[in-house]
């Protein structure tokens, strides 16, 4: 296949923008290819600048549910646009979008909308500091909740927990507050927690950025337990998760009850939104009701609004999850099936409509177990596959996203070609 008109544009990209792209992960270099750039969406799938069509499993890295150019979305969002797009003053949307999460997502009783998952979860941080009057905040090794300074945390040494700055820029006194334990581990937070002055636990409830990883049997359990035992809060960043493997999210699904929540992607219904929220208590912290500053020009702009509005109206239709857990599922057996004709040795991690191909034989528990997988073979698979028109995410450390316009031949299309790819 032809790449020629990408290859050019992505010389000009990368003579104005750093790596080429605005996003690093969008660079594939951790696949050995480069980018292509996309012309078109169209339900399933996406066309490059030279033509190509591929079935499309990134879905914009989870926002993309329902696909490509909804007829519904893109309605919503004319419609919108005939009255403006952003005002800088309050609009009735913004009321209904916050409604409507909150009738999702019980446990968010207030809600405040933003424009990035980053901003979603460093400022439901700042307001945990600010409501327990803590520094300490604990994360999961791989886990990843946006750019924002404390949350670029590497793991410390075994013994230490205490986080290094995991980016060049990222001060010592930014990281030294954050602590780093295993994901699926209770034990790790217990010890951190019991010894007190911890403001949160940040947790993806179900990790999607070390790849996919569910979390253990009780695991959830014990940290709602653990952090309510000690006055720390339980925040779920949900950014990936929500409205993604089930309408209320990974607490519906699991039957946890957090104190504060972060959401993104598909709450923007393709354009800039996320939102944090929680106990009213603590939301009521905020300016200018409370001392915890937080602000946005765009937060809330009605564009963004109606498009996340939609896309939660239409998710809330009958069918909808069920309907995801198939197509999940036949994704998922089929991949596998692949890897084991091949003789590769292969896991699949799966919750709902996001998964993940371990090329190794797992099982994939945390970000260690997960390392040990073979990054060169999911390399060669990632361009076999978008050789072969499937456009895989570039990375072994993220989750493939099945949406509402993937068909049951579209799957059985990514697997016929899985199998080739994986039988050379
Ligand atoms: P954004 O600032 O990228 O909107 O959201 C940050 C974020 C927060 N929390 C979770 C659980 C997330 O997965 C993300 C962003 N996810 C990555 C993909 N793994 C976005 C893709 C990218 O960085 O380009």
């Amino acid at each position: 296949m032809s790449t020629e008109r990408s290859q050019a544009i992505f010389e000009r990209a990368q003579a104005v923008i750093p790596g080429g792209v605005n996003s690093p992960v969008r660079a594939c270099r951790s696949v050995g290819a480069d980018p292509i750039f996309v012309v078109q969406g169209d339900g399933a799938y996406i066309m490059d600048a030279d033509g190509n069509k591929y079935i499309d499993l990134i879905g914009s890295w989870g926002p993309l549910i329902l696909g490509h150019t909804h007829r519904e979305i893109l309605d919503t969002i004319a419609e919108t646009m005939s009255m403006g797009t952003t005002f800088g003053a309050p609009t009735e949307i913004e009321v209904k979008f916050a409604e409507t999460l909150r009738d999702a997502v019980p446990s968010m009783e207030m809600v405040r909308a933003v424009s990035s998952g980053t901003e979603s979860t460093m400022s439901a941080l700042r307001l945990a500091r600010g409501f327990t009057k803590r520094d300490k905040i604990i994360k999961a090794d791989g886990g990843y909740h946006g750019h924002a300074d404390c949350l670029l945390v590497a793991a410390g040494s075994g013994a230490a927990t205490l986080g290094i700055p995991g980016s060049a820029g990222v001060p010592e006194g930014a990281a030294r507050d954050t602590l780093v334990v295993p994901f699926n581990d209770l034990a790790a937070v217990e010890k951190l927690v019991a010894a007190g002055d911890i403001a949160a636990v940040i947790i993806e409830p179900v990790c999607g950025n070390m790849g996919l990883v569910a979390p253990a049997p009780g695991y959830l359990e014990g940290l709602r337990a653990i952090t309510a035992k000690h006055g720390t809060l339980l925040i779920f960043d949900e950014v990936m998760t929500g409205f993604r493997v089930a309408y209320g999210g990974a607490q519906e699904l699991y039957n946890i009850k957090p104190d504060l929540t972060t959401i993104g992607k598909v709450v923007g219904g393709g354009l800039p939104a996320a939102a944090f929220g929680g106990r009213a208590d603590i939301m009521k912290h905020l300016a200018p009701l409370g001392p915890v500053y937080q602000a946005g020009t765009l937060s809330g702009n009605p564009l963004a609004m109606s498009a996340g509005l939609k896309a939660m109206e239409i998710l809330a239709r009958p069918g909808t999850y069920a309907r995801l857990e198939h197509l999940g599922q036949q994704l998922a057996d089929g991949l596998l099936a692949a890897a084991k004709a091949a003789n590769v040795p292969a896991c699949v991690n799966r919750v709902g409509s996001m998964l993940t191909v371990f090329f190794c034989t797992g099982p994939v528990t945390d970000y260690a177990t997960a390392k040990t997988a073979d990054t060169a073979r999911f390399g060669t698979f990632f361009r076999k596959l978008r050789d072969r028109g499937v456009f895989l995410p570039p990375s072994q450390f993220e989750a493939m996203f099945v949406s509402l316009a993937h068909t049951d031949e579209d799957i059985q299309q990514i697997v016929t070609e899985a199998r080739v790819a994986l039988a050379d």
